[in-house]
């Protein structure tokens, strides 16, 4: 049997079963036990088929001819979510409710006449089908005029006020990390101790999401994905330092967080079931599949996480059918996976260093689930599984941390024991008793990794239609997961006999393409032979991969 280090042994004994370090509330404790939660995008872009509104857009572009927050909040509930976050008031600065500091609201669109209110709505119907409510909020506004100048942050702070008051208890408040320019070029100073002060009087217990806590992180990308090491403790402090001084480290640091970083502050994984945030007509046929899913459940839930899945309602004000067959046949491949513990009836010995399991007999598994009691912290920093096979003891996994809840993944295994060993941990490891699962749904997800090339950063990117074409608008595909960086901002100018330009667009953006590197429309119509995309500026300043360029027609 494996040996805990002599120090780590002695830390045990004087750690006994005193808390290590940060340690959850018993908010955050409730609120990661809920596993995974609906995310709804939903507002003018839904109309528009932008990521990113500009917050010049009429108000009456907003008009779901059919909305029925009842039907979002039933098929959450039969997902398995525990709760509904909506996006109340993105980049564009819509607000879905009547704030009374905007101008820029559902009350000023001649949606149900001005009257209708879907924080409302939504907020009754999660209460009608038991399930809780949250609520995204965007500082960063295009909208109002006083974005970038002081005033703004009393503007938000009652724009906070409005929604966290007038519907009910809020789970959680999402603070959107984005963050642009206002009409004076200037970057909004945020007054985060003005922000978190009007949340905590309004809504006390809530989980208050954003890059940095207090009550949960960003994981560091929106492709679902926590760190294969998760911990749930981190440090801000260090996190702010990171982000100035290696800015290409701090997405690993919120990714994986920080072995007895200061506060508990856990990840949240938010990702799209579509490759974009808003609905889409043409996205429709490019939902994540059942497997797709169960990755991401897998790198979520199963590494310390919760998963915050986003499944946006189209231009009716519903959730479309595919959208939410596709959730049905994730939640029954989550249930037939985990229907039965293999591990049940199985005696347990514990050791100062882990846990054995003899089980009733040969079981054939492929996961197992491991928890920690982390009320006294999250200690172990890494640990083996061994299994009993015909041919003897076989070490079949060696991973780092484990949290409130860890799913390793290993090969079709049968065995009539299991021992897992803790080989370090900040004080005693608390481990709960493993289960043992059969997974026959998963086929691992080809990684689509599309061939790319990597362009200096001024190189444009030219097109031949062949002969005068016309045309919708364009898309990029940088390579996958952004490798070689990505184009941000461009210009778009079009000719007859490429030689002579004419500037269609000075400066276009790709929006939110830095977080989530996936082929991006702009809609853009045009009539040309030649098409001309210079980058103005990519995410490695030096540099942009590409995948693919071209027109929607
Ligand atoms: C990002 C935003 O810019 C995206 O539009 C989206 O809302 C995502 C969840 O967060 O920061």
């Amino acid at each position: 049997m494996r040996r805990l280090p002599l120090i780590v042994a002695v830390l045990a004994i004087a750690a006994c079963t005193r808390p290590y370090g940060a340690v959850p509330s018993q908010e955050q404790l409730d609120w990661q036990s809920m596993e995974m939660n609906m995310f709804c995008h939903f507002g003018p872009n839904t109309f528009t088929g932008r990521e990113w509104g500009e917050g010049t857009e009429a108000e009456d572009i907003f008009n779901p001819t059919a909305l029925d927050c009842r039907q979002w909040a039933r098929t959450a509930k039969a997902a398995g979510f525990g709760g509904i976050i909506i996006t109340a008031k993105h980049h564009d600065g819509f607000c879905l409710w009547p704030n009374p500091v905007s101008t820029h609201t559902v009350r000023e669109s001649s949606w149900r006449g001005g009257k209708g209110d879907v924080l409302r709505e939504l907020s009754e119907a999660c209460a009608a089908e038991g399930l809780k409510f949250g609520i995204y909020i965007s500082p960063w506004d295009r909208n109002d005029p006083h974005y970038g100048t002081p005033e703004y942050n009393e503007v938000f702070r009652q724009t906070l006020h409005s929604a966290l008051t007038d519907y009910g208890p809020v789970f959680e408040q999402w603070f959107d990390g984005a963050c642009g320019e206002g009409p004076n070029g200037k970057r909004q100073e945020y007054d985060w101790p003005l922000f978190l002060g009007e949340v905590f009087t309004d809504q006390p217990h809530a989980i208050v999401f954003s890059n940095v806590g207090p009550g949960c992180r960003w994981v560091g990308n929106e492709e679902g994905s926590a760190g294969r090491t998760s911990w749930a403790t981190f440090s801000p402090e260090k996190y702010g330092a990171t982000r100035e001084q290696l800015p290409g480290e701090y997405w690993k640091y919120l990714n994986e967080g920080d072995a007895g970083g200061s506060q508990w502050i856990p990840s949240e994984t938010d990702v799209s079931i579509r490759p974009g945030w808003f609905w889409k007509e043409s996205e429709s046929g490019r939902l994540k599949s059942v497997s797709e899913l169960l990755k991401i459940y897998y790198e979520s839930v199963g590494r310390n996480s919760l998963l915050l899945l986003n499944v946006p309602p189209d231009t009716r004000g519903l959730i479309p059918a595919g959208d939410s067959i596709r959730l049905m046949e994730f939640r029954a491949a989550l249930d037939k996976i985990f229907a039965e513990d293999l591990a049940a009836g199985a005696k347990v010995r514990r050791s100062g260093s882990g846990i054995t399991l003899e089980l009733p007999g040969p079981r054939t598994f492929n996961r197992i689930v491991l928890c920690e009691d982390v009320r006294k912290g999250q200690r172990i920093a890494e640990f083996t599984v061994e299994a009993r096979t015909p041919d003897g003891w076989k070490e079949i996994a060696r991973e780092t941390t484990v949290g409130l809840k860890r799913i390793v993944l290993v090969g079709e295994t049968t065995a009539d024991a299991l021992r897992i060993t803790v080989l370090s941990s900040l004080g005693r490891p608390h481990l709960g008793r493993p289960e043992l699962y059969l997974d026959t749904v998963y086929e691992d997800p080809a990684t689509v990794r599309a061939k790319g090339t990597v362009h200096p950063a001024a190189e444009p990117i030219v097109l031949d239609l062949g002969g005068e074409t016309s045309c919708k608008g364009i898309y990029y595909t940088p390579i996958y997961k952004g490798e070689g960086g990505v184009i941000l901002t461009w210009r778009l100018e079009t000719s007859a006999d490429g030689r002579t330009w004419t500037v269609l667009r000075e400066e276009g953006m790709f929006d939110n393409i830095r977080n989530n590197p996936v082929r991006t429309e702009v809609e853009l119509p045009l009539k040309a032979r030649w098409i001309r995309l210079t980058p103005l500026t990519t995410s490695t300043d030096t540099t942009y991969g590409l995948s693919d360029f071209g027109i929607l027609q």
